[in-house]
C-alpha cells in the first residue's frame, strides 16, 4: 500500500511525512518513500495480555511527493503519483511570516488546483482511450462494454466530479482497474493549521473548502504540523497531558494514519502469543484462507482451519481460558470472512 502525500510547496508535506514515518525527507526534493506505523492501541493491549516479547504494528508506505506548482511541474507531479494507491492532500492554512508562500494562504484554491490537475489528466486519458476503442469496435469483443463504462466516466468528469464518486458494479470496476485514473484513487484532505486557528477552529476559506470536500465526499482532517512536531518530542505521559489540554484524544498523526487505513478499506487481524503480537493488514471482505496467506504461503496452501476470537471478547474475558469457558472461541473454515480485530491461530498442514 503506497500513499502519496501531495500539495503545494511549503504546505507542511515533508513535516507530516517525517512525523508519519520518523524519517527525514530528502533535501533534493526527489520523491522519497518511508514506512509509517499505524498506531493501534489494541496491539499494545494484546501484548500486555500475552506478555509478548515483540510487537509488530501494521504499516503503510508513505511517499513525500515534490510540491505541485500549477503550470510548472505538471508532468513530474503526475508521474510521481501515477502508481500510488491513495492520496493525502496537505493544504496550508497556517500563517507564518518566516515561511513564504507563493500565492498567499488559500487552502481552498490550493485544493482546487490539485483537483483540477488530476481531473484534467483523467480527462485526457479517457479521450485517448475512447478514440482508440472506437476504432477497434469491430475487432475487440470487449470494446462495447468498455465503451459503456468509459461513457459513464465521461459524464462524471463533465460534472467536475472525481471518478471515485462513480458507482460501479464489480465487472465495471475490474474493467477500470487497468487504467490507473488519478481521481479514482482514494483521497483524504489534511488542512495544516497554526495554533491560533486550531484553538479558534477557524481558518481562511474554511467554508468554501469544507463545502467542496463535502460535495465530493472527501474526509478532512485538521492538524497542526507544528503542534504535532512538539507532541512527538514529548514522552508519552507529557504528550497525553498536552493533548488533553488541546482537547484531543489522539495525535493528528494517529488520526491521519488511521483515516488513510480505514478509507482504503483495510482492516487488521492479529496473531498473538508470548513470542510476538503481530498486526496483519488485509482488505475488508478477505477470507480466512487469504488472511493466512499474508503470514505465509504455506499456511494458505495447507490451511485446515482458523481458531478465532474477537478482540473485544478476548479483552473482556482477560484470558483464552475464560474465552473458551464462555464459548466465545470459534473454529472457522477457509471461506470465513475475517473481521477487523479478529485474533487468529491458523491450523495448517505442510
Ligand atoms: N508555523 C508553522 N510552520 C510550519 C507548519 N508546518 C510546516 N511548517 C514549516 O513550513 C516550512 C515548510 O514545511 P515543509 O514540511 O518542508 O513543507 P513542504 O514543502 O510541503 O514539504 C518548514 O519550515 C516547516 O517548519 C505549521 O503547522 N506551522
Ligand atoms: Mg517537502
Amino acid at each position: 500500500m503506497k500513499i502519496g502525500i501531495i500539495g503545494k510547496p511549503q504546505a507542511g508535506k515533508s513535516t507530516l511525512f517525517r512525523l508519519l514515518t520518523n524519517h527525514a525527507a530528502s533535501a533534493n526534493g526527489k520523491v522519497q518513500m518511508a514506512v509509517g506505523r499505524i498506531p493501534d492501541s489494541r496491539v499494545d493491549v494484546l501484548a500486555r495480555l500475552h506478555n509478548s516479547r515483540k510487537v509488530t504494528y501494521a504499516t503503510i508506505d508513505f511517499w513525500d511527493v515534490p510540491g505541485f506548482q500549477p503550470g510548472r511541474n505538471s508532468l513530474d507531479f503526475l508521474q510521481s503519483v501515477r502508481d500510488v494507491d491513495s492520496l493525502v492532500a496537505v493544504l496550508r492554512a497556517f500563517d507564518e511570516e518566516t515561511v513564504p508562500s507563493l500565492t498567499g494562504i488559500q487552502p481552498y484554491e490550493d485544493f482546487n488546483d490539485l483537483q483540477q490537475e488530476l481531473l484534467l489528466a483523467d480527462w485526457m486519458l479517457l479521450e485517448t482511450r475512447l478514440e482508440r476503442l472506437a476504432g477497434q469496435r469491430t475487432k475487440n469483443p470487449k470494446a462495447g462494454e468498455e465503451l459503456a463504462v468509459l461513457e459513464k466516466c465521461r459524464e462524471t468528469l463533465e460534472q467536475d466530479l472525481p471518478l471515485r464518486q462513480l458507482e460501479l458494479n464489480s465487472e465495471e470496476e475490474k474493467l477500470l482497474r487497468t487504467y490507473d485514473f488519478f481521481t479514482k484513487k482514494p483521497l483524504i484532505a489534511v488542512v495544516n493549521l497554526d495554533e491560533e486557528q486550531m484553538h479558534a477552529d477557524s481558518y481562511p476559506q474554511q467554508a468554501a473548502l469544507e463545502a467542496e470536500l463535502a460535495r465530493i465526499s472527501v474526509p478532512l482532517i485538521k492538524v497542526s504540523a507544528q503542534i504535532e512536531t512538539e507532541i512527538s518530542e514529548l514522552d508519552a505521559e507529557d504528550a497525553r497531558v498536552f493533548m488533553e489540554e488541546l482537547g484531543v484524544s489522539e495525535s493528528g498523526i494517529a488520526r491521519i494514519a488511521n483515516t488513510v487505513y480505514r478509507h482504503l478499506g483495510l482492516i487488521s487481524f492479529f496473531t498473538a502469543g508470548e513470542k510476538e503480537v503481530h498486526s496483519w493488514t488485509i482488505n475488508l471482505g478477505d477470507t480466512a484462507r487469504r488472511a493466512a496467506g499474508k503470514i505465509h504461503s504455506d499456511i494458505e496452501r495447507g490451511f485446515i482451519r482458523a481458531e478465532v476470537v474477537a478482540y473485544e471478547d478476548l479483552v473482556r474475558c482477560g484470558s483464552m481460558q475464560k474465552v473458551k469457558e464462555e464459548g466465545l472461541f470459534r473454529l472457522e473454515g477457509k471461506d470465513y470472512i475475517v473481521q477487523d480485530g479478529d485474533v487468529i491461530t491458523f491450523r495448517f498442514n505442510v
